[in-house]
């Protein structure tokens, strides 16, 4: 077990140091390589790169993959046949967290980039997922079903000094930073049904964002810290909605027959992408905020998630 993921994590670093450096020589052994993404005219020259996981066939556990945005080549970073979910970077990608239950129960993992090696922080037999890593680079936000429920935990970059940040026995879950580092946005559902707040960075001073009876979640903080993108069932179907943070208006994006889910900011706040899942097809849709209108970044597997658009 240990040799073969040792050898799928090299050919990660494989993978993202050819990303990195090789990504004009396509001619190159880049067997990472999937596939041209179908970034749309749009998108072309939209900096960063979309990471997500993805089932490429219904059978396979989810691996994860990132598309540069600026070219539309897409990479795989993991191939662990087990369900390796919930990628993000550090800002200039010299690292990766993600979940996995690769050795059982979903833990944090962490890789440096390009030739570090795979790295477990957490250890216990419940479910640790969502890591999101701060924006400045050094603590990870989590959520862990160790209590019994789920609760969000802060630990620093090599599983240490973890504090719980979240008590209750309701379900507190899908944590994400405010873009200066100092908040972190979740959902919980100590009040009956799931709603958004925010808390500081060590737990204090928790505010209710939302106060409604439909099921939001899956909040996104804007780059420019006034907004949060988030999911809402009003319907027969999630869709995105807009957290003005000043007002407290919030305003439907998508009203699709299907259902809206991982939403992510990119980098210069112009689009947030999602996934859309109809019957028995997924794909990655990019939202521009100016226009309103929402372009397909890629299809084609079976399932995506846990999208992170990332510098
Ligand atoms: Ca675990
Ligand atoms: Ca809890
Ligand atoms: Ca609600």
């Amino acid at each position: 077990m240990t040799k073969k993921t040792s050898s799928q994590l090299a050919r990660l670093w494989l993978g993202l140091a050819l990303a990195g450096t090789l990504a004009a020589c396509s001619a190159n052994t880049d067997e990472q390589t999937q596939s041209s993404a179908q970034v749309v005219e749009p998108l072309k020259g939209s900096s960063g790169k979309l990471a997500f996981a993805a089932q490429t066939s219904a059978k396979i556990p989810y691996d994860i993959f990132f598309i540069n945005m600026e070219t539309g080549k897409e990479y795989q970073l993991t191939e662990s046949g087990l369900s390796d979910i919930a990628p993000d970077f550090a800002g200039d990608s010299s690292m990766m967290v993600f979940s996995s239950n690769r050795n059982d129960s979903y833990d944090i993992y962490k890789t440096m980039l390009p030739d570090g090696d795979g790295e477990r922080l957490t250890t216990s037999s419940a479910d640790e997922t969502e890591p999101r890593l701060s924006p400045n680079g050094t603590l990870i936000a989590y959520q862990s079903e160790a209590s019994g429920d789920y609760d969000i935990l802060t630990m620093d970059l090599n599983g240490e000094n973890v504090t719980r940040l979240t008590q209750e026995d309701s379900e507190e879950t899908q944590a994400n930073w405010s873009p200066d580092g100092s908040q972190l946005v979740f959902v919980s559902n100590r009040d009956g049904d799931f709603e958004l707040y925010s808390m500081n960075a060590d737990g204090s001073d928790v505010q209710q964002l939302t106060e409604n009876e439909d099921y939001d979640a899956a909040p996104a903080w804007s780059p420019d810290g006034s907004q949060i993108a988030f999911i809402s069932k009003r319907g027969q179907h999630f869709q995105l909605y807009l957290l003005d943070l000043a007002s407290g208006e919030e305003t439907a994006l998508t009203d699709s027959g299907m259902t809206v889910h991982s939403p992510t900011w990119s980098p210069d706040g112009k689009y947030i992408a999602y996934v859309s899942d109809g019957d028995g097809s997924s794909q990655i849709n990019a939202y521009e905020v100016d226009s309103g209108k929402s372009y397909l970044v890629t299809s084609g597997y079976s399932k995506y998630s846990g999208l992170s658009w990332v510098k």
